[in-house]
């Protein structure tokens, strides 16, 4: 009877000590970390939610964090004075990196799965936990190599020195953290199907241009939507009046992972900065055109409601847009977002 108890009390302790695990090293992507930590809550996650956090990051930043989080941690790579550090100054150009294999020292939690900020839960995925390390969806671009923006590990002080020790041996093919990884768990593509995440796990937006019929059969089933590429869901302005985001027209027929980002943000988020920020003025990202005086936009000069396409997308010509298509860097939430696509499209199929 007692040996019951003790393991069943075992289990449970195994079990809280598993986390969700974010980084944010300012305070636009501790916009993300909200927006995404608050989407965790949403679904009924049991297990713990962990933010690790730059020097940098302001006050009301942190404390809404805290909020959301059971855990905030800063992490300064130059403040360290162990070989994460020695490793970083031989490196300078993959500090950002050096930060998040930080996530391997959370040696107090026994299983975790990694998110980045710019990442959006959709629906309940504590079932991530069954898996082991290193488990990722593919990358959109090279599916031989697995996408670092959602993964599943075990933090281990070995495996964080194993990887500095690799970082600084051999850097990192793309520059960032995703090209130490896959260098380091080279053995992902063929050693285990079960390390494969369904793609629905890290779900791209870039997937609507690469194949877009599979976009429409298997992207309504997507968990967690990844904005990958420069322009993240923060970096637009939403209307809270409208429900529009940059001068999007609404739309009804398909799944608007930025306007899910946008609506969580503005109800949930929003309302927390502000009773942080109290009577400081604050960038939210919310227009509200209706009401000039409540405009809370940086450029806003006259009072006018300002125009969104001006705001985001400076004047770009064809030419540097289909170049920039070509590099794979499509304005996918902008003008060459799904709707304008499928309308093209549809005038071509007329
Ligand atoms: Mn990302």
């Amino acid at each position: 009877m007692m040996k019951i108890r003790v393991s069943r009390a075992a289990v449970v302790h195994s079990l809280s000590y598993q986390a969700f695990v974010t980084l944010a090293t300012n305070d636009n992507y501790a916009r993300g970390a909200m927006v995404l930590g608050k989407s965790l809550r949403n679904h009924k996650t049991s297990k713990k939610l962990v933010a690790l956090i730059g020097p940098q990051m302001s006050e009301p930043c942190q404390a809404v964090l805290k909020r959301i989080f059971d855990e905030v941690r800063v992490v300064d790579v130059l403040d360290s004075g162990d070989t994460a550090h020695l490793d970083m100054m031989k490196r300078p150009d993959l500090g950002v990196t050096f930060t998040k294999l930080h996530c391997w020292t959370l040696t107090h939690y026994s299983k975790c799965v990694f998110m980045d900020a710019d990442t959006l839960v959709l629906s309940n995925i504590d079932e991530l936990f069954d898996r082991e390390e290193l488990s990722a969806a593919p990358d959109p671009g090279w599916p031989d190599c697995f996408n670092s923006g959602v993964f599943v590990f075990r933090p281990s002080l070995e495996t964080y020195g194993k990887l500095l020790q690799y970082c600084t041996e051999h850097g990192s093919f793309d520059g960032g953290d995703q090209g130490v990884l896959n260098g380091f768990f080279a053995d992902w593509p063929t050693a285990d199907i079960s390390k494969h995440l369904p793609f629905i796990y890290n779900l791209s937006s870039i997937a609507i241009y690469t194949y877009l019929p599979a976009f429409k059969q298997y992207g309504g089933n997507a968990k967690v939507v990844h904005f990958l590429g420069k322009t993240k869901p923060w970096s637009y302005t939403y209307d809270t009046k409208s429900k529009q985001i940059s001068g999007s027209e609404p739309d009804t027929t398909h799944p608007t992972f930025l306007l899910d980002w946008w609506t969580l943000y503005s109800s949930a988020v929003v309302p927390m900065l502000q009773e942080q920020y109290g009577d400081k003025p604050f960038f939210s990202g919310c227009v509200a055109c209706q009401f000039s005086d409540k405009v809370n936009f940086e450029s806003e000069q006259d009072g006018s409601c300002p125009s969104f396409a001006q705001a985001l997308q400076p004047g770009m010509s064809s030419e540097e847009r289909k170049q920039k298509w070509e590099q794979g860097q499509a304005d996918y939430l902008g003008m060459d977002s799904f709707d304008n696509i499928k309308r093209k499209l549809d005038s071509f199929l007329k």
